[in-house]
């Protein structure tokens, strides 16, 4: 993929004020550009529901917070509904509940305190409720457009770490995990399910990374170990600025597929929980990853398949035809 250049250069004008508008609805820790310049949006669609300025903070840093858009009383419900899927009350085919792996080792710990992830929940109606919420939905059109898939479902249960440092999320970008582009009509929204900040892991992004290319990633090195399928970004320039994101119990951010992001080490007792889906135009079409960055991940996935399913010979882009659902408009080419 070519790296793109911004829509325009950094300035230092507009900076502050949009700045200071933007942490009335988000604080946050780090620098993030915002300049004043033309309407010439490519990470953005014309809508009428994100301000000139919203559209301009998303083209120039690659997210966008929305605050408070889920309701309390929904994010209680999916709580309960994922404490349910823990004592295994609940199941659906295809879901994935996924351990941490230096929790998982521990024989002291009950069983579903070790359950770092659920992930796939297209099938389980009681959390899938979350990705066709009309006040995220609509927001999501103006990313991808009217023909709208999910196609990556997952509720994070990020746990006190266990002193391995296992419960960080390496620096990374999604687009890593999926065969489909084109990349812009991607959007990933992420719902904190209740205050989180630096000391539960809040998610860490560095502003306007969505306008590079993908990279290669591999399991980073970590002395603790490293969580299933967690690749990592293998370099990144670390002195760029990063962001860590404060966020309320509701509050969304919505981010662009290139975005290099992670998130930190849990460092209180509480499990630190997130609900997001990652959305794409049914427009989107899909690649064959043989001969690029993505064949490593190609391959754990065809090596979990036969593990999990006994299925042989099948593609990246089968497991992720097989997942995606469409939320609104037409199913195109996914
Ligand atoms: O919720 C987190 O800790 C990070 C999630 C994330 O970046 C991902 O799953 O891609």
């Amino acid at each position: 993929m070519q790296a793109r250049s911004p829509t325009t250069a950094p300035g230092g004008g507009g900076r502050l004020s949009v700045l200071q508008r933007h942490l009335t609805a988000v604080p946050l820790s780090g620098q993030v550009s915002s300049a004043t310049y033309a309407p010439n949006f490519c990470y953005t669609l014309d809508n009428d529901l994100l301000t000139t300025e919203q559209r301009q903070f998303y083209e120039e840093n690659g997210f966008l917070v929305i605050k408070n858009l889920v309701s309390h009383k929904d994010i209680d419900k999916f709580r309960e509904v994922f404490e349910r899927v823990c004592k295994k009350e609940l199941t659906a085919p295809g879901m994935v509940v996924m351990r941490d792996v230096a929790i998982a080792k521990s024989e002291f710990v009950p069983d579903q305190k070790a359950i770092t992830k659920v992930q796939d929940f297209q099938e389980l109606p009681e959390l899938f409720e979350y990705c066709s919420l009309p006040q995220i939905v609509q927001y999501v059109k103006c990313f991808t457009g009217p023909n709208i898939m999910s196609m990556h479902t997952m509720l994070i249960n990020k746990p006190p770490d266990a002193g391995k440092k296992t419960s960080r999320h390496p620096m990374h970008q999604d687009l890593h995990y999926f065969p489909f582009r084109p990349a812009d009509r991607i959007v990933c929204a992420w719902t904190a399910m209740e205050r989180i900040d630096r000391s539960n892991g809040c998610l860490v992004v560095l502003p306007g990374t969505h306008t590079g290319e993908l990279k290669q990633h591999d399991y980073p090195e970590w002395e603790g170990g490293v969580n299933k399928m967690y690749h990592g970004v293998r370099d990144y320039d670390p002195s760029l600025p990063r962001v860590h994101l404060t966020m309320e119990k509701g509050d969304t951010v919505f981010f662009h597929p290139i975005l290099i992001h992670g998130s930190g080490m849990n460092r209180t007792a509480g499990f630190r929980k997130a609900i997001s889906c990652h959305y794409a135009s049914s427009d989107c079409y899909y690649i064959d990853v043989k001969g690029t960055t993505q064949e490593n991940i190609e391959k754990e996935v065809i090596e979990l398949a036969l593990k999990r399913y006994g299925v042989e010979e099948i593609l990246l882009k089968d497991a992720w035809m097989a997942k995606g659902r469409l939320v609104q408009g037409e199913r195109i080419n996914l």
